[in-house]
């Protein structure tokens, strides 16, 4: 092939390197770092302009991480150790600062290939090499090829005739313009209650003239009890406290701070299990999904009774009986917790406000937009200045979907996920030889905080790639994808794409159960993988 061979004319062009890291996010920065220190050659390419993953791309406003600090941050205490938070969960200006410290720490970038996307990639058998094509022409050749693209990196648009006709302003949420859009005095309609919905319905309306809230599932959102955190206080929890909870964030199910609580609901007497759940709505965030009875996920009365109380909570902060009925409705409109739940901090009274409106689309479908904006399928048109599209992502697979990634046979992963997503140990693939893959399809991708799933699969790979090279095996490839392993439609199960094959794309065991049998293949000699 042209890369390989020294008398063709690209060959010049061509970029050798030991690793070749595809995504400069959490994930492909803890790899780089963690490969340098064991002596490894290492380059990362980027299609965006700087590190930071979805926090370099995500500038739509009001964006803002669901998950606190620190438990959303490196446990690298070359990262943590000088490094201050304003407030438990930071927006995207401060997570881009906590990026230019990791920078300032780690040196990153003079090893980064930014606007670079990659387009084509496939194991080259004679060299024992990766051959990597990018966008604008280059090629890459490497011995490991590792992808760490984050589990949103393709965009999902509604499917809706009409969206270029629109004559106003109209985003996705991932394409927001950096330099902001103006909607002082505006109409804005907001399509989508994921986690973005929410928090761009909340902040814009800070200055537009009125919000329109679309929504198709509502979402059963937590309040988030955001709180300012102090330098003191922050450096008193350094002296110990952050090195345990990093420690502990790897030893429960979704890889955060708290954990399932050992007892079922009806454990509980009627009084001890109101006291409980007050206790952890005060608490804010996810503790009431992630740190609630251990039965809330399996056992349908112990849901209901959970659901009860979040719309005792939440009912009462809506009015108009006729959007609570949409938002917050008697009967749930799926199971709590089986849909990520979002973090809210006045989305409710926000919403209540009499100037903004909130339109069932369940019941009545977009049908189209139009010049003015968007017209139902019962004939109503909503007329707007500004659309903001927060209907999310080809989450999990999309990305690697379509990145030309073909085996060693020439088939592409497209064509063999067509029917389905397989993939060993959620981190590598039959027939893509010294590959492996971070937060993806089958590892606890969905079911966990990031920074603590990239630092047990990146972990993994490291040692992964350290033993390969101590024993001398050039070749590693699963022998066969095997799954480590539903109702709820969502992005979960690949259900917010027409089309999409609908499964479990997240190991969902948690991810101690996780680590242990991804270990225990790595103690095992490579088990299940074919090595040469
Ligand atoms: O995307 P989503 P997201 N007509 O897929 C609706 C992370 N995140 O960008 O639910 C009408 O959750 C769709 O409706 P339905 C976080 O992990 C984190 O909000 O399918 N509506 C849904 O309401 C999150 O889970 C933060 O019925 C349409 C919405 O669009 C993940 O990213 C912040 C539609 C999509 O919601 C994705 O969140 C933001 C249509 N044709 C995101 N098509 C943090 O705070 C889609 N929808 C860290």
């Amino acid at each position: 092939n042209e890369s390989a061979d020294p008398n063709n004319e690209n060959y010049a062009k061509v970029l050798e390197t030991d690793v070749l890291i595809v995504g400069a996010g959490y994930g492909g920065i803890y790899l780089m770092h963690k490969l340098r220190q064991q002596g490894f050659k290492c380059k990362i390419m980027e299609a965006g302009t700087d590190i930071g993953g979805i926090w370099h791309w995500n500038c739509y406003p009001g964006a803002r991480v669901d998950s606190q600090v620190p438990v959303y941050e490196y446990s690298l205490p070359e990262v943590w150790k000088d490094w201050n938070w304003s407030c438990r969960y930071p927006g995207t200006d401060e997570l881009q600062k906590y990026f230019d410290h990791v920078e300032r720490k780690l040196d990153i970038k003079k090893d980064c290939a930014f606007n670079t996307r990659v387009v084509g990639a496939q194991y080259d058998k004679p060299s024992s090499r990766w051959i990597v094509k990018t966008e604008d022409g280059r090629t890459a050749r490497c011995k490991y090829f590792l992808l760490a693209l984050g589990f949103a990196a393709k965009r999902h648009f509604p499917d809706w005739p009409g969206l270029d006709k629109f004559d106003g302003e109209i985003h996705h949420s991932s394409f927001w313009p950096a330099s902001g859009v103006d909607v002082k005095g505006k109409r804005v309609a907001v399509i989508g209650t994921g986690s973005t919905g929410v928090q761009i319905a909340q902040e814009t309306s800070k200055e537009a003239a009125n919000i329109t809230q679309f929504v198709r599932t509502p979402n059963l959102c937590l309040p988030m009890q955001q709180k300012p955190l102090t330098k003191e206080e922050q450096d008193r929890r350094k002296q110990g406290e952050y090195q345990e909870l990093f420690k502990n964030r790897l030893n429960t199910f979704a890889g955060f701070q708290y954990d399932y609580v050992e007892k079922n609901t009806f454990d509980d007497t009627a009084e001890e299990r109101e006291a409980f759940y007050e206790r952890m709505w005060g608490n804010g965030g996810f503790e009431f999904w992630l740190a609630n009875y251990k039965d809330l996920l399996f056992d349908s009365d112990a849901n209901r009774e959970a659901y009860n109380f979040w719309a005792k909570k939440t009912r009462a902060r809506i009015t108009d009986p006729e959007k609570r009925e949409i938002l917050e409705p008697l009967e749930p409109p799926h199971a709590f917790g089986t849909k990520r739940p979002s973090l809210e901090q006045d989305y409710y009274e926000m919403l209540d406000k009499p100037d903004n409106k909130v339109v069932d689309v369940k019941k009545t479908p977009i049908k189209e937009s139009t010049e003015k904006g968007i017209i139902l399928s019962d004939g109503t048109l909503h007329e707007f200045d500004v659309i903001a599209l927060a209907t999310g992502f080809d989450s999990v697979t999309g990305r690697m979907k379509n990145m030309g990634l073909k085996d060693v046979d020439g088939v592409e992963l497209a064509d063999k996920w067509k029917n389905g997503t397989y993939s060993y140990l959620g981190m590598s693939l039959s027939g893509f030889p010294n590959c492996f893959f971070l937060y993806g399809a089958q590892g606890p991708t969905a079911f966990s905080n990031g920074p603590t799933c990239v630092e047990a699969q990146g972990d993994w790979i490291v040692d992964a790639i350290v033993k390969l090279r101590e024993e001398g095996i050039n070749y590693c490839d699963p022998k066969k994808n095997k799954t480590l392993f539903p109702q709820t439609r969502s992005w979960y199960m690949g259900d917010n794409i027409p089309g999409k094959v609908r499964e479990q794309l997240s190991f969902a065991g948690g991810l101690p159960l996780y680590q242990k049998m991804t270990r225990s293949a790595l103690d095992n000699g490579f088990e299940g993988f074919i090595t040469a």
